[in-house]
């Protein structure tokens, strides 16, 4: 086995004290809030003690050479304004309606056209590959951007374990949803489970990252624990948050933002600035914690990288 691998099991990173004080905190919750947001509180409280995780430090990560050298944004703002629509539509829902949600057990499953489907545990996937820290820079199509030291490893290991047909031409991600854990995704107006999909060979790409913690620890709820993908040339909502299934399809997958808007968000979503939005401007983008605009960079400043992958593509047709 590569000594590189961190040698520690998922549950064990959640420290036992974090399951007991949150048990309890759940238990007044559901006693004092029962009042006023009965259904809210019930509903979790019926579901069984807490099992999810707080943030918990990782170790055995290598520093990927290749991080931007950019400044890192503060951790308190990328764990305080964010999308997670499931969660809620406001940048401060997230990290105040996701406190609860459950994230111990989880199971990624892996489907479709592959020669070895798979069911992994947290635990697989943590060991499936080494644990790299790479600072990426993350442009959400609303035009505001973080650079996150994120720990994970290239999506590309799962793509070699599960075994893709020659049928499989894309890949389909979905995100955990249910209504009872996530009672704001009800107003959120757009449909769930959440959805997203790569061509096989951007999810192919070294750069395409499954994502298991950010900032030295696992990953914070309202930021897609456990397990998300980062797909740092991209809009930010091509990166799926808290994913349950990796399917393996013949044909480009439905996504959430394009069915919910297909004239506004397209399939490849490249950072691009010279393709505006229908409603605002790509050109430029604020850096959380910045003051001052700043250009957006083409493919996100990841060209040498991934410009290949789109020769002879409009871009402007492919947004
Ligand atoms: N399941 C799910 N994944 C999601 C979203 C979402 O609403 N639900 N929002 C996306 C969008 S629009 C962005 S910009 C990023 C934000 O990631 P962050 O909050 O960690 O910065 O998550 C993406 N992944
Ligand atoms: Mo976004």
């Amino acid at each position: 086995m590569d000594k590189r691998v961190p040698q520690l099991s998922y549950s064990e990173v959640t420290p036992k004290g974090v399951y007991t004080n949150r048990r309890n905190f759940l238990f007044g919750l559901a006693a004092t809030g029962a009042a006023v947001s009965g259904w809210k509180s019930f509903s979790r409280w019926m579901s069984g003690p807490a099992t999810g995780s707080v943030p918990a430090p990782l170790s055995g990560f290598t520093k990927w050479p290749d991080s931007t050298t950019e400044p890192i944004t503060p951790e308190k703002d990328v764990t305080t304004y964010n999308n997670f629509y499931e969660f809620g539509t406001d940048k401060g829902d997230p990290s105040a309606n996701a406190k609860n949600f459950r994230t111990t057990p989880w199971t990624v499953s892996i489907e479709g056209e592959v020669k070895k489907p798979l069911k992994l545990h947290m635990d697989d996937i943590m060991k499936l590959a080494p644990l790299e820290e790479r600072i990426y820079r993350h442009r959400c199509v609303e035009a505001w951007s973080i650079v996150v030291p994120w720990i994970g490893y290239p999506f590309s290991n799962v793509i070699k374990l599960a075994e893709p047909t020659p049928k499989a031409r894309y890949v389909a991600f979905e995100s955990y949803y249910s209504m009872g854990q996530m009672p704001e995704s009800v107003s959120a107006g757009i449909p769930f489970p959440y959805v997203e999909g790569l061509r096989m060979d951007e999810a192919m790409n070294p750069l395409a990252l499954l994502c298991v913690g950010m900032y030295g620890e696992t990953l914070p709820n309202q930021d897609g624990a456990p397990v998300r993908m980062v797909i740092p040339w991209k809009y930010g909502f091509k990166s799926a948050k808290s994913l349950v299934k990796i399917r393996f399809v013949k044909n480009e997958p439905p996504t959430t933002w394009s069915l919910a808007t297909p004239n506004e968000y397209g399939f490849y979503a490249n950072v691009n600035p010279h393709v505006d939005h229908p409603r605002w401007s790509q050109a430029t983008e604020r850096r959380l914690g910045n003051f001052f605009r700043r250009p957006t960079l083409m493919f996100n400043g990841y060209s040498d990288q991934v410009a290949s992958m789109y020769t002879g593509m409009d871009l402007r047709k492919n947004f």
